[in-house]
């Protein structure tokens, strides 16, 4: 027999087992926005999403708009808010002018989480500042891939000549730290130029135009940064177009699966790859940590994969390739 008392725990742990099954058992809604939902980053991103969501239990719902751009991303966030899913992951597309619409989300009790991209500083919950609202940042280290780049682009190209960044635009964190980082670590090369900064609008065709303008006015361009998927691409076809393969140098950002034959072909020295799926599982592990009353850290920081000639066949470095 037992005791009354051992009785009495054990019913008091039934109920607190119970209870916790209760707080499980609620199925959360979980949404994630992305930069653009026809980007193979963001579509590993998902990926990530969707293993962390199956994992907890929740529902995800992935909605983006059609191009990097807050004039379309921001009736997306609004049709979203109106949903009242339980927590919003979103990579801002502005770091300005997503402050507003995502303010409307947290005053709505919308738990927030920026993946990728931030808003303001980046720097949250520090009760300072417009934009410290949301709970967590969870991303790469953006200044820290572009002086990756800036190191493989100038041993690429002998430590001297002239070298360009093919960009996004201003205004978008994650390409404008990468661009910072770049040219921070480029200054410990003297006999290196990097003129003026290209910017695309995340238009790979555009970049590629931009290559070709920029070698036609330097006939002894030596190389380029492409700081995302599309401008690395870009700025890849572009140098193939204009006959330099292996003459112009490339260091790209992101590893969609055609960065594969570029780096076999010569056409890109390097890339640097995302953890994209990290990104996407982290921002759903860390939403259904804080909705199940438990803290987060205010920034999670994920990994790259450095891709070249030596290692592009290699099954442990091919599994950061993106998803198309
Ligand atoms: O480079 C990624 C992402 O990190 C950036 O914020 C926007 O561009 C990509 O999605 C690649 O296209």
């Amino acid at each position: 027999f037992l005791k009354a008392s051992a009785v009495a725990s054990l019913a008091t742990g039934v109920a607190a087992v119970a209870g916790t099954t209760k707080a499980a058992d609620k199925k959360f809604t979980i949404a994630l926005i992305p930069g653009l939902t026809t980007d193979a980053f963001y579509i590993t991103m998902r990926k990530g999403a969707e293993a962390a969501a199956k994992a907890v239990g929740a529902t995800l719902v992935f909605q983006g708009g059609p191009d990097f751009n807050p004039v379309t991303q921001v009736p997306v966030l609004d049709a979203v808010i109106a949903k009242k899913p339980d927590a919003i992951l979103i990579a801002p597309t502005d770091k300005d002018q997503l402050i507003q619409p995502l303010k409307k989300a947290a005053d709505a009790g919308i738990p927030i989480i920026t993946v990728d991209t931030f808003i303001g500083t980046g720097v949250y919950q520090t009760g300072k500042g417009d934009a410290d609202f949301p709970l967590s940042y969870i991303a790469s280290d953006n200044l820290l891939g572009g002086a990756i780049a800036a190191r493989a682009l100038a041993k690429a190209v002998g430590e001297k000549g002239k070298v360009y960044v093919s960009n996004v635009k201003p205004g978008v964190s994650t390409t404008d730290q990468r661009e910072q980082g770049f040219k921070e670590e480029m200054k410990k090369y003297p006999n290196i130029t990097v003129l003026e900064t290209q910017y695309n609008d995340d238009d790979a065709n555009k970049a590629a135009s931009q290559l070709q303008a920029v070698f036609a006015r330097n006939s002894d361009l030596d190389g380029v940064f492409g700081a995302n998927l599309f401008s690395a691409l870009g700025a890849a076809n572009g140098v193939q177009q204009a006959g330099q393969t292996g003459k112009i140098r490339v260091v790209a950002f992101d590893a969609p699966t055609s960065i594969v034959d570029n780096i076999n072909s010569g056409l890109v020295d390097l890339a640097i790859a995302q953890h994209p799926a990290e990104i996407g599982y982290f921002g759903v592990m860390a939403a259904y940590a804080h909705l199940t009353g438990n803290s987060i850290p205010t920034a999670i920081g994920t990994g790259f994969t450095v891709i070249d000639k030596s290692n592009v066949a290699d099954k442990k470095v091919a599994k950061f390739i993106y998803s198309d």
